[in-house]
C-alpha cells in the first residue's frame, strides 16, 4: 500500500532533515510514513504507489481552486519562456499591485514577498519602525510562520510537536512576544496595561487555522480594534489562510473588521512561492526604499509567482460564485458529519467558516489553543489513519484546519462522509 513512500522516506532522511522540507508534512504527530505525493489533479492527489486521495491539505489552502488548475498551468508555462527570474521591476508587479488592491478592503498599498513567514516578519517590523515600540501581542495556538517573534506558544507544527520554547529563539527576542488565549480580550486589554506605551502591535489570525479552525467570539476583533486605536498598537490581520479563501476580500471583508496592516499567502501565489504585506499608506511608506524601515527579497514579485497568482486572483474576482459554491460544499460536509458522529455516540465539535472546518473530538467547544490542546487528540490519529486508508488525506494533525477547494464534487463530499462512518465503526 505505502512500499514506495517508505522506501522515499528511508531515502529522503539520509539528506533532509527529517526527510521533509517542513515539519507539519512528516506525520510525526499522527505516526506512520509520510506518503511521497508523485501528482495531482483537481480534488485528488496521488501518492508514489499510486494510491488516489480525497485532497483536504489543498497544500495547506492555496490550491483553492483544485491542483493542476489548467488556467494557472498554462499561464506558468507560458510565462517561464521569457525567463523566471530578473530581479528587476516589471509591469507584472503592478498589475498583481493592483489587483489586490481592487479585492481587498482598507488596503492602500503592499509589498510582495517570497512567504507567509516573511509577510508577518516584516509587517511587524514594519510596526515597530512605524510605533518606535518593541513588544507584540500574539495568540496562543495562533501561528504566523517561522520567524523568531512568532515562535512563543506558537500553533501549527510548534503545536503539534509540543514545543514549549523553541531552541535559538533568544530571551530578549522572546520577552517582546506577549500572548493571550484567543477570544479573551479581558486578558489583552490586562496586557496592554501592564505595557502601556510599549507594544507596537497585536498580531491576529482572524479565524484561527493552526489549531483546528477555531473561530472569532462576537465582539472580540471590534474589541481588539478599539483598544489598538485607544492604545496607538498596529492591529495586524494575518491572513496568509484567510486572504482570498473566506472571500474575495478576506476576512475583513466577512467579519466587517478593519486592520491597519494585512499579510497574505497561500492562495495568493496559487501554490507558488508568494506572500504580502499591505495596509494603509500612512503605515507602509515607511518601508524602504520609501522609508527606513528595511525589507528585501531576490526573488520578490517573481514573474512565474505572480502570473500563477494573478491568474488565480483574477478568477476569483471575475466568478465570486466560487465563494458560495466552496460554502454550500463545506456545509454539505459538515452536516453530512454530524449526522454520521451524532450516530457515532461519542463527543465531538466541528468548527466551520466558510470554506475552513475541523473535527475536535472534544466534548465543549473549542475556542482557543487549551481547549483545542484538551480534546482527544489521540484519537484524532487513529481517525486520521483510518481515512487515509480509505482514500481520504486530511491534515495530519489535530491542530490543522482542513481546507475545501472547489474541485471537489459531492459525490467526494458522500465518499468521505462514508470513510468517516466506517472509520468511527472502527474507533469504536
Ligand atoms: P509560510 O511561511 O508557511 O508560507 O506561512 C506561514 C503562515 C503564516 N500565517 C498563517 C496563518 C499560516 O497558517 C502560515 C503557514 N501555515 C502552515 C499550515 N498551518 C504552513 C504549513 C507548513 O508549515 O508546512
Amino acid at each position: 500500500m505505502y512500499d514506495k513512500s517508505k522506501e522515499l522516506f528511508e531515502r529522503a532522511q539520509r539528506s533532509i532533515p527529517g526527510g521533509v522540507n517542513s515539519p507539519v508534512r512528516a506525520f510525526k504527530s499522527v505516526g506512520g510514513t509520510p506518503l511521497f505525493i508523485q501528482k495531482a489533479k483537481g480534488a485528488y492527489m496521488y501518492d508514489a504507489d499510486g494510491n488516489q486521495y480525497i485532497d483536504y491539505i489543498a497544500s495547506w489552502g492555496p490550491m483553492i481552486l483544485g491542483h493542476a488548475h489548467e488556467p494557472i498551468v498554462k499561464a506558468i508555462q507560458e510565462k517561464a519562456v521569457d525567463s523566471t527570474s530578473f530581479g528587476a521591476p516589471t509591469e507584472l508587479e503592478i498589475e498583481m499591485a493592483e489587483l489586490i488592491l481592487s479585492m481587498v478592503p482598507n488596503v492602500d498599498m503592499i509589498r510582495m514577498v517570497s512567504s507567509g513567514t516573511e509577510a508577518c516578519m516584516s509587517a511587524v517590523r514594519l510596526a515597530r519602525g512605524y510605533t518606535g515600540k518593541n513588544k507584540i501581542i500574539k495568540f496562543e495556538g495562533h501561528y504566523h510562520g517561522h520567524a523568531d517573534s512568532f515562535l512563543v506558544k506558537a500553533g501549527s507544527g510548534v503545536a503539534t510537536f509540543n514545543i514549549q520554547t523553541v531552541p535559538g529563539v533568544t530571551a530578549g527576542v522572546a520577552n517582546d512576544t506577549l500572548t493571550a488565549a484567543y477570544n479573551d480580550l479581558d486578558a489583552v486589554k490586562k496586557l496592554a496595561a501592564e505595557h502601556k506605551g510599549e507594544i507596537a502591535a497585536i498580531i491576529v489570525e482572524p479565524v484561527a487555522g493552526n489549531m483546528g479552525c477555531v473561530l472569532p467570539e462576537p465582539g472580540f476583533h471590534e474589541g481588539l480594534r478599539k483598544l489598538c486605536d485607544e492604545e496607538g498598537i498596529v492591529f495586524i490581520f494575518d491572513e496568509v489562510m484567510t486572504g482570498f479563501r473566506l472571500a474575495p476580500g478576506g476576512a475583513q471583508e466577512l467579519l466587517g473588521i478593519k486592520a491597519d496592516l494585512v499579510t497574505y499567502g497561500k492562495v495568493i501565489g496559487g501554490g507558488m512561492p508568494v506572500g504580502a504585506f499591505g495596509g494603509k499608506k500612512e503605515i507602509m511608506q515607511h518601508i524602504a526604499p520609501l522609508g527606513n524601515v528595511y525589507q528585501a527579497g531576490t526573488l520578490s514579485g517573481n514573474p512565474i509567482a505572480m502570473i500563477a497568482g494573478f491568474t488565480l486572483l483574477t478568477e476569483l474576482k471575475n466568478s465570486p460564485s466560487i465563494y458560495k459554491e466552496l460554502e454550500e460544499k463545506t456545509i454539505y460536509l459538515r452536516d453530512g458529519l454530524n449526522e454520521v458522529l451524532k450516530a457515532w455516540g461519542q463527543p465531538y465539535i466541528i468548527n466551520k467558516l466558510g470554506s475552513m472546518i475541523s473535527i475536535h473530538f472534544s466534548n465543549h467547544p473549542v475556542v482557543d489553543f487549551a481547549t483545542a490542546a484538551s480534546a482527544n487528540n489521540d484519537l484524532f490519529k487513529k481517525y486520521f489513519h483510518a481515512m487515509l486508508k480509505r482514500g481520504i488525506y486530511l491534515p495530519p494533525s489535530a491542530f490543522e484546519s482542513w481546507f475545501l477547494n472547489n474541485a471537489l464534487t459531492y459525490e467526494d463530499l458522500d465518499k468521505t462522509i462514508a470513510a468517516t462512518e466506517e472509520s468511527l465503526q472502527e474507533l469504536k
